[in-house]
């Protein structure tokens, strides 16, 4: 059954340029595009987004991050898609992510690692509610 992930290029990806190629592999890799859009955060907003993560050491850093300049949110379909997408994405830290996996070609860190994936059903629902309303997904 077709499923739904949520995904952001972040800051990084987008000031090296690799938006596009990032898009490009998502859609050859079988993914649809449901609901697209380019905007800023502001800190409130990446800090309510990463809340999760709200005592890691790392919070402060990646909420600054996060909201340093333009990113690209998408939600996208494809038959399980939370766990494609992450097989697509490769690990969070891109020196440990996989050969041709998004991270691996185009992440700069641990912290500034290319693209966002959804870990969950429920937490993809959430993040693509975040960011787009019923209206604003085709
Ligand atoms: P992922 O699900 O692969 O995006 O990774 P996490 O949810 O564990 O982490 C969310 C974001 O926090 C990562 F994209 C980058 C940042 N992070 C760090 O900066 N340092 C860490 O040790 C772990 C995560």
């Amino acid at each position: 059954m077709k499923n739904r992930t949520f995904t952001m290029i972040k800051p990084d990806a987008m000031k090296n340029g690799h938006a596009g190629a990032i898009l490009d592999k998502i859609i050859k890799a079988g993914f649809r595009i449901v609901a697209l859009k380019q905007l800023q955060l502001s800190k409130e907003k990446a800090g309510t987004f990463y809340e999760v993560h709200k005592e890691r050491p790392f919070y402060g850093e990646l909420v600054d991050f996060m909201s340093s300049g333009l990113i690209i949110a998408a939600i996208l379909e494809k038959e399980n898609a939370v766990a494609e997408f992450r097989t697509l994405i490769g690990a969070t830290d891109p020196s440990k992510a996989d050969e041709g996996t998004i991270r691996k070609l185009f992440a700069t860190s641990m912290g500034e690692n290319a693209v966002h994936g959804s870990d969950s059903d429920e937490n993809a629902q959430i993040e693509g509610s975040f960011f787009f309303s019923g209206l604003e997904q085709y």
